[in-house]
């Protein structure tokens, strides 16, 4: 039996509901993470509580527990449901309020976390690489609701996978509204040109913990690995492309509208880094059991 956390307690699925009055389903007010466990340990889950809690600093919202105490929810949940590789997502929203969308008549937060078996999302994607569409539809600017906030409120990056969807694609290319790469729907965007590996400045986009790894690991193998704007004809004129994400991983991009990039199969540097994160994804985090 699938058990959720709510509030304090496990209860299953089908019993695991929020009131239709709470401002996460009425406003998407709320912040949340995706969080994966490999082998019963799991990925990365300090960052992910740092970035679950500066999310919630920044909307002025109240996770009413220690980042230890969410720490330890989370481990719990996923030994409650007995699972290895699991895909992980604590919600916490403003909670039951009123109709109107005054925080202040929110009675208290809701905390949730769920937890579902997780593999692969792409399949044989990783192998052929994804096809990407730069979308009509421009990332939220930083002085609207901040990219860097993973808010529940995902109908920006939703638009672009509608959009991404229709023409065709696996995932959508948003750019700013300056019309520089900001990021995918869920993911985060690499590109690679003559031995260097570009990915843009975070102040337009989420700054990924997948992300974060990835430069980490091109660091250590030595590889020039810089930060800055970029645009679609970078995008075009590249030897390879990547996308970085919980869901994603390291998965290899090899069309972009229309155009073929490099060989058209995923470059040696993307498989390099493809096979070091796996290797770390196996090899770290915070065991369960
Ligand atoms: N940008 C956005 C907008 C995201 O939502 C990333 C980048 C990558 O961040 P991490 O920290 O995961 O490397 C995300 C995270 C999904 C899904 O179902 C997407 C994410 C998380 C969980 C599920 O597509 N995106």
């Amino acid at each position: 039996m699938n058990l959720i956390y709510m509030n304090g307690k496990f209860v299953p699925a089908d019993q695991a509901t929020v009131s239709v009055f709470d401002h996460g389903f009425l406003y998407g007010d709320g912040v949340f993470e995706g969080i994966r466990a490999y082998g019963g340990r799991v990925f990365k889950l300090k960052e992910h509580i740092n970035r679950l809690f500066d999310s919630a600093q920044a909307i002025m919202l109240c996770i009413p527990m220690t980042k230890e105490e969410m720490s330890q929810v989370i481990l719990e949940t996923v030994r409650k449901n007995n699972l290895k590789d699991a895909y992980v997502r604590p919600i916490v929203t403003r909670g039951p309020g009123d109709l109107g969308l005054d925080p202040n008549k929110c009675s208290g937060s809701t905390v949730i976390v769920i937890v579902v078996e997780w593999g692969a999302m792409y399949g044989d994607l990783y192998e052929v690489g994804l096809t990407a569409i730069s979308v009509a539809v421009r990332r939220n600017p930083p002085d609207t609701l901040p990219p860097n906030t993973k808010s529940l409120n995902y109908l920006n990056n939703i638009l672009a996978k509608i959009e991404a969807n229709i023409k065709g694609g696996n995932e959508a290319i948003i750019l700013d509204s300056q019309g520089k790469l900001s990021e995918g729907s869920g993911d985060n965007i690499f590109l690679i040109k003559d031995g260097t590996i570009f990915t843009p400045y975070t102040l337009n986009n989420l700054k990924g913990i997948t992300r974060d790894a990835v430069v980490e690991l091109a660091r250590e193998r030595g590889y020039s690995m810089l930060e800055r704007d970029l645009g679609l004809f970078d995008l075009y004129t590249a030897d390879e492309v990547f996308v970085t994400g919980t869901a994603a991983e390291v998965a290899p991009v090899t069309k972009v509208d229309g155009r073929t990039v490099g060989q058209g199969k995923p470059g040696p540097i993307t498989k390099e880094l493809m096979a070091a994160f796996r290797d770390l994804t196996r090899t770290s985090g915070t065991p369960v059991y």
